[in-house]
């Protein structure tokens, strides 16, 4: 999961530095008339008309909202990408498909039509390994009040989601934490048994 360097398809000498990411996409809304499914099928598509290229997508689950009650039942999945930009210049991206669906942001733990998260651009640690691990440790209840204002990877919740870590056993099980060296087989198989179970592949 390092920067990878392909070569252009056009050209023998150019050099085109892509980075590989993984992406985390939710929905538990629909947009207009689509449903959580087609909001995800959509999201991916429209982020492929961006410049990311989707790699490798997990199946789609049905996962219950966290916190428990928050909402309805999400659909889940997460892909992993190679794009031109770094972690920010894909956050813009991002967020722009998100809006593009209707995403307003409002509610910290709220229903959404679509929600693309960030869990990782290559081995790459923001903001420091200190401040990562600052952001990992908070524990729930300061997790209500307190947010970044800047962007830390991967995921500071990544090693407690299962919505998250079970669809990354699809495509990345060898994948490890850049910071803990945890793989997601590892991580996966430390969430209990109960929340891995309530993450359901759909059909
Ligand atoms: N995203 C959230 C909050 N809660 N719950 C599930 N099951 N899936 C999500 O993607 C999700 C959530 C905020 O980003
Ligand atoms: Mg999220
Ligand atoms: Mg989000």
């Amino acid at each position: 999961m390092n920067d990878v360097v392909v070569k252009g398809k056009n050209s023998a000498n150019s050099l085109i530095s892509r980075n590989v990411g993984i992406i985390a996409l939710g929905s538990n809304m629909n947009f207009e008339c689509a449903e959580p499914l087609d909001v995800v099928e959509g999201a991916l598509a429209a982020l492929e008309v961006r410049g990311f290229v989707i790699r490798a997508r997990s199946r789609y689950f049905n996962t219950p909202a966290f916190p428990a009650g928050s909402g309805p039942d999400f659909v889940n999945a997460v892909a992993v990408f190679e794009a031109p930009f770094d972690a920010a210049g894909a956050l813009v991206q991002m967020h722009e498909v998100e809006a593009g669906f209707g995403r307003a942001r409002a509610l910290r733990w709220g229903a959404r039509t679509l929600d693309l998260d960030l869990i990782a651009m290559g081995d790459s640690v923001f903001p420091d390994a200190q401040m990562h691990q600052y952001w990992r440790d908070l524990p729930l209840e300061a997790q209500k009040t307190q947010t970044p204002q800047e962007l830390v990877l991967p995921h500071p919740r990544l090693a407690e989601r299962a919505f998250v870590l079970v669809p990354l056993l699809d495509v990345a099980p060898d994948w490890r934490h850049p910071v803990t060296g945890a793989s997601v087989r590892q991580m996966h198989d430390a969430l209990s048994e109960v929340s891995r179970k309530e993450v359901v592949a759909l059909q």
